[in-house]
């Protein structure tokens, strides 16, 4: 029932709603929707009721309970919800392994042990980002794999954009930046045969709603959250439901056309282009990212004069300042 109240108010954001509408839609007494009302009140949902006009969602907690989520989550796709996790990948990996359908999500309120690239770290402070792994089972070749990357970062910086307006950038390939600092960041992981991807996590860490303190010293200069950007806090809630929902609509929009170039067209209104200096797998060079080819390669033109055409997953792209 509360599920059924949350969807109803949901899709009338901001419009009223009379308690004879809700007591009918729902089959319930229009004093078991004003119990309702109160209790999702005290949850932390503003509704405002009026004389005569009704009852108006005017915002959502900032909780991401399942109760909440599933409301906004389009398609019926699994959630897996956690107080505290070690690290999302790690659980949708294991749930991808039990045959979980593409598109489940799993979310935590805070992850022990967040991973980030080649063994790196993720700071997850609790309650107050987004962080999550959704399971895709994309028919792609386990080649194309780096484009699914690049389908992360374009829904994340389509929805931050929406929601908050701030000058959201990408630094190829998984690197969401504003003003210079990073305020997400993507792992993706595959399994997979020489020929057919049996499952790809990506995982998404997204600082909304970190203040200052909250960066342990080493990242205070290089990492932003969104609040400390906008001077405000960002629903959670609306964040994680509609990345994930945007990446499945742009997966499903590329299994079905395979019109990879639209994708690359989108990216590359927010790309990060530079010098840069590109290390790993025996290679070290300098040169000028150019952005991104139609494959979501990276373009490079070294300082030699060759062009190359990074996908590798092993290569760290750092920017050269100050050159
Ligand atoms: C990434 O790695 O940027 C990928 C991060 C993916 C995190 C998500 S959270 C949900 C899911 N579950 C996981 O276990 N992981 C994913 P990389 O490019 O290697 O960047 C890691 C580096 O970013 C670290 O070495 C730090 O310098 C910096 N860093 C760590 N925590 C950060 C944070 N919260 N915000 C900004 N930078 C951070």
């Amino acid at each position: 029932m509360k599920n059924k109240i949350i969807e109803i108010l949901l899709s009338n954001i901001g419009q009223p709603l009379s308690g004879e509408t809700l007591s009918q839609q729902l089959g319930i007494s229009r004093a078991a929707v004003w119990k309702h009302m109160k209790n999702l009140r005290s949850e932390g949902c503003n509704i405002s009721a009026v004389n005569n006009r009704g009852y108006t969602l005017l915002s959502m907690p900032d909780s991401i309970h399942p109760e909440f989520f599933n409301a906004l989550f389009s398609g019926r796709r699994q959630l897996h919800y956690f107080d505290n996790l070690l690290s999302t990948n790690d659980k949708a990996k294991e749930l991808a392994k039990e045959g979980c359908p593409s598109g489940t999500l799993v979310i935590a309120d805070t992850q022990t042990g967040g991973k980030g690239r080649l063994g790196r770290s993720w700071v997850s402070v609790p309650g107050k980002g987004v962080w999550m792994s959704i399971v895709l089972r994309p028919r792609m070749h386990p080649s194309q794999m780096h484009k699914i990357t690049i389908i992360g970062a374009l829904a994340a910086v389509q929805t931050i954009t929406v929601l908050t307006g701030l000058p959201v950038k990408i630094k190829w390939p998984n690197d969401i930046m504003i003003n210079g600092k990073k305020v997400c960041g993507i792992l993706c992981e595959m399994s997979a045969d020489m020929d057919e991807v049996d499952y790809l996590v990506m995982g998404i860490g997204l600082n909304a709603n970190l203040d200052s303190e909250d960066f342990p010293e080493e990242l205070k200069k290089i990492a932003t959250s969104l609040k400390i950007e906008s001077g405000c806090p960002v629903s959670r809630l609306e964040l994680a439901s509609s990345i994930a929902n945007r990446v499945c609509e742009i997966m499903n929009f590329l299994e079905e056309t395979g019109d990879f170039s639209s994708v690359v067209k989108e990216y590359k209104n927010y790309e990060i282009t530079g010098r840069v200096r590109a290390f790993g797998s025996g290679r070290d060079v300098t040169g000028l990212a150019e952005g991104i080819d139609e494959d979501g390669a990276l373009v490079l033109l070294t300082d030699k004069g060759d062009r190359l055409h990074i996908i590798s997953g092993e290569i760290s792209v750092r920017s050269i300042e100050g050159e």
